[in-house]
């Protein structure tokens, strides 16, 4: 039997080893050029590109038909979406299943919607690797994994929501508070899967500060964290520092973001994944 571990590129993340696993890209684009969000996109490339860009952009979930290549050839596929709240990804992903699971008999897909991105969707991506390597029966992989995202959180901090409120996808009035120099937005992903602003952090210690707050509140105690990051590894670090020095053990792995990440959460963003 021949299972995989699909998510959209919001995950950040493009290989995992010892398990089948692929990523279904999300596109960035502008009026004359497209951004396929996979590996080999030079994400600081496009992010200079976008900066000088005078018109709109705007991004694309995966079509149907990038999920059905993914699934194609497995028995049992689990896939990871970011939040149906924000994107079609969610939608178009189960619209595979159903023509996947209609024109093959005896395959399982289940699509998991995190109701976030990044870092949590890779907290649940991992889970359902281990599980996976346990041999676990399906329906055991579905309701634990979903249980599992029922105990991890996402925090965020960022400098602008240009780009979601050009999307529509934040009103404008939520998106001019900030954008001033050295303030950032720190927010959460609500239950419903959207943008739920905690506060406003003038300067990066105030979020490395609410960061450990919040984290502590939500019940952090030490668990795994998974950390990624827009060109703000400073930011990055220090957060991980400070989490180190309260809790010494804590399995903490920082990495850039990908490219519908960046440019949503913009240069200088920083998202954390925890389990609590
Ligand atoms: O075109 C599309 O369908 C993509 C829309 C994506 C919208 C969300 C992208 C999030 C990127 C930024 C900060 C975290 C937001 C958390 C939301 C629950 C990352």
């Amino acid at each position: 039997m021949k299972r995989k571990i699909i998510a959209d590129s919001s995950c950040d993340m493009w290989e995992l080893n010892g398990v089948d696993f692929a990523v279904a890209p999300l596109t960035i684009s502008t009026d004359n050029k497209h951004y396929v969000d996979n590996q080999e996109l030079d994400v600081h490339l496009m992010s200079e590109e976008l900066a000088s860009y005078k018109g709109t952009s705007h991004t694309a979930c995966p079509s149907v038909g990038s999920w059905l290549d993914c699934y194609e050839g497995f028995d049992e596929v689990f896939v990871v979406t970011l939040t149906g709240s924000m994107s079609g990804t969610y939608n178009s992903a189960m619209t595979a299943k159903g023509i996947y699971e209609e024109e093959n008999e005896n395959v399982k897909v289940h699509v998991f919607d995190s109701l976030s991105t990044g870092p949590e969707m890779r907290l649940l991506i991992e889970k359902l690797k281990e599980m996976i390597e346990e041999d676990l029966p399906f329906e055991e992989i579905v309701e634990k994994g979903q249980d599992y995202l029922n105990h991890t959180r996402l925090f965020f901090a960022l400098k602008s929501l240009h780009n979601f409120a050009m999307n529509g996808r934040v009103s404008k009035a939520v998106a001019s508070a900030i954008g001033v120099l050295n303030i950032s937005i720190f927010a959460t992903a609500s239950e419903e899967g959207t943008i739920q602003q905690i506060s406003k952090c003038r300067g990066e210690k105030k979020v490395v500060k609410s960061m450990i707050e919040h984290l502590e509140n939500a019940g952090y105690h030490g668990g795994k964290i998974r950390i990624s990051h827009a060109d703000n590894l400073k930011l990055a670090h220090s957060v991980r520092d400070k989490i180190l020095e309260l809790y010494p053990h804590a399995d903490i792995i920082v990495y850039p973001m990908g490219g519908l990440c960046t440019y949503y959460a913009e240069i200088g963003g920083l998202l954390v994944g925890c389990e609590c």
